[in-house]
């Protein structure tokens, strides 16, 4: 009996997939390589079940004989390792972004003396389309805020992007770039303090306060399903921060991230001259563990902000405290710092790695931003957040079209800065 290997996703069972299994058992075997998450996420968002769950279900289906884990996106390992007789595949990767990997397939074998079988690509149905209209259906809380404990295990850094209105969270859900390895998409959300507030024309003082902040938030969720990550500013007092956890979970939030400072909280990134004042440790320490205590599902994080370096103190004094936080349950800290070089940032990164080899650690390079996600990722960062980039970026583009307007007592030159009605129509899903 051949063996016939099949590469598939498993995500999504449709009638195309049922079509390739039944045409590859009348020819053998067939040997399933189930993608694994890890290797789906380098290319395309994270599958709706798990790789177990996945396996499950194609065990399960008429024909196929046995189920291994593919883990890359290349075919070619899982080639070299299990050498079957053909591999079988649609033929949609005649062109486009599969042809490559066609390509490395049929060169390997030749070398192999093993045969590709091309099926016709069934029409009308196909995985990607599906997941499409998935997501158009949304998510439940419950999967959304497990997705980022799942994604910190399969990527790093997870790139996150602020979001401060149902408008710009359909840009970070939806934008999506082609690069030579796969698509590139952001993975999740921040809620900020400061575009939430700044947005209303409010000071980033605390001044909006948690209904408001859940309010827009809900705009958000209603619009997206990938991972939120809620700035929580300070967190209030510890009898009043287990509410906001049990709020956030409930809505589906996957991490807050209190910060350590006291008095009246001024953005970390304002040029004051009084430096704000920190939180006694054991203080912050006692509202981590209260919030670690109220939480009621075991994914849900709360991370740890160190204002040590924005209040003028050492790497070493940031991570003293973050050996009081991790030790209070923190699941992952936060270290922010206004500085342009970095340095301070990659010192801290440095001797905390040393300590905690996986521990989620976040940065949010606002002012030393000429680094990479790959650089920040080889300093230790598992998640990179853009805190306030979609905000700052509507701003001049909202003066430029009001000036304008202003300047010709009319709107036909500013038509050009606005982006067309029909697409705006089309952007929002269910408005045309
Ligand atoms: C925010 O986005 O509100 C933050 C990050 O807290 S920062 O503004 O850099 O302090
Ligand atoms: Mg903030």
């Amino acid at each position: 009996m051949k063996t016939i290997y099949l590469g598939l996703r498993g995500d999504i069972i449709h009638p195309g997939i049922i079509n390739i299994i039944r045409e590859a058992a009348g020819r053998g075997e067939v040997l399933v390589g189930l993608l694994t998450d890890s290797a789906i996420a380098s290319h395309k968002r994270l599958p709706y079940l798990t790789w177990e769950q996945r396996r499950e279900v194609l065990e399960n289906i008429k024909g196929v004989s046995k189920v291994v884990p593919q883990e890359e996106w290349s075919y070619i390992p899982n080639l070299k390792k299990y050498r079957p007789d053909a591999i079988i595949h649609g033929d949609d990767w005649l062109s486009g972004p599969l042809s490559g990997e066609r390509e490395e397939v049929f060169a390997l074998m030749r070398e192999t003396g093993g045969e590709v079988i091309e099926i016709p690509y069934t029409q009308g149905v196909n995985s990607s389309a599906l997941n499409e209209s998935m997501r158009s259906l949304g998510t439940t809380p419950d999967i959304r805020l497990k997705t980022l404990r799942r994604l910190l295990d399969l990527k790093k850094p997870l790139r996150i992007l602020e979001a401060h209105s149902g408008l710009s969270g359909l840009i970070i859900e939806h934008l999506e770039i082609k690069k030579e390895n796969g698509l590139r998409a952001f993975d999740g959300i921040w809620s900020s303090s400061l575009t939430d507030s700044a947005s209303k024309g409010k000071p980033d003082i605390e001044a909006v306060d948690l209904t408001t902040r859940l309010q827009d938030l809900t705009n958000i969720l209603e619009c997206t399903t990938k991972p939120i990550i809620f700035d929580g500013d300070t967190g209030g007092k510890s009898e009043h921060f287990i509410y906001t956890v049990r709020t956030l979970e409930r809505n589906g939030v996957s991490a807050v991230i209190i910060e350590d400072k006291v008095g009246l909280k001024k953005n970390s990134l304002f040029g004051t001259e009084v430096a704000q004042e920190l939180a006694p440790i054991e203080d912050f320490c006692e509202k981590i563990s209260s919030g670690k205590r109220a939480q009621v599902t075991k994914e849900f994080m709360i991370i740890a902000r160190l204002e040590s370096l924005i209040a003028g103190q050492t790497p070493a004094a940031a991570l003293e405290r973050a050996h009081a936080y991790v030790a209070a349950g923190a699941d992952g800290v936060m270290i922010h710092s206004k500085e342009k070089s970095g340095e301070d940032i990659q010192g801290f990164c440095q001797k905390f790695r040393a300590e905690y080899r996986s521990l989620p650690l976040v940065l949010v390079p606002t002012t030393y931003n000429r680094f990479t996600e790959q650089e920040l990722a080889a300093w230790g960062a598992s998640i990179v957040i853009y805190a306030n980039h979609l905000l700052r970026a509507s701003y001049p583009a909202m003066m430029k079209a009001a000036r304008s307007i202003l300047e010709n007592e009319r709107s036909l030159e500013a038509e050009a800065l606005c982006m067309p009605i029909k697409e705006i129509l089309e952007l929002i899903p269910g408005g045309k």
